[in-house]
């Protein structure tokens, strides 16, 4: 059985995210998903999510195209993260785009294209407008 591995914050979920998770299921059996922690996207984005880590985790393993979910507390510890889930790919957007390559002594590392025109910080933006 192969077992693909990915990770994000999936906040406030829009078809950008369903997109990449089901094209990452497409490279093996099982999906494992790391959702990030709200600390860890704090220290990313400097603003907290808009659904908490909890509610994130469990819209995205309410999806069909994915098996297992966990809390991403670190970006660092990917390493171990690729070892504990057995991962014999990893599966990323391009923003990320040669970020995680030291992993590819690990396993697979791929980046796949972003969905164009989507993001969640647009939708916010397009939110507080009505
Ligand atoms: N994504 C996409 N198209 C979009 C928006 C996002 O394909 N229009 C992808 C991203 O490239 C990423 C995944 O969806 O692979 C999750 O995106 P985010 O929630 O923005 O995740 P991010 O905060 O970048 O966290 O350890 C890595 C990080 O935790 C990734």
């Amino acid at each position: 059985m192969k077992t693909v591995i990915t990770f994000g914050t999936f906040d406030v979920l829009h078809i950008g995210h369903i997109k990449i998770l089901q094209r990452a299921k497409e490279f093996g059996d099982r999906l494992v998903v790391g959702i990030s922690s709200d600390a860890l996207n704090f220290s990313k984005k400097q603003r907290n999510p808009v659904y908490p880590e909890q509610e994130r985790r469990d819209i995205i393993a309410a999806l069909g195209c994915v098996d297992e979910v966990f809390i991403e507390e670190s970006l660092e510890l990917k390493g171990e993260y690729i070892k504990k889930f057995n991962a014999d790919i990893l599966v990323m957007g391009n923003d990320w785009e040669g970020r995680f390559d030291e992993y590819k002594s690990l396993c697979a590392v791929t980046y796949l294209p972003r969905t164009e025109g989507i993001s969640t910080t647009q939708l916010i933006a397009e939110i507080k407008k009505y």
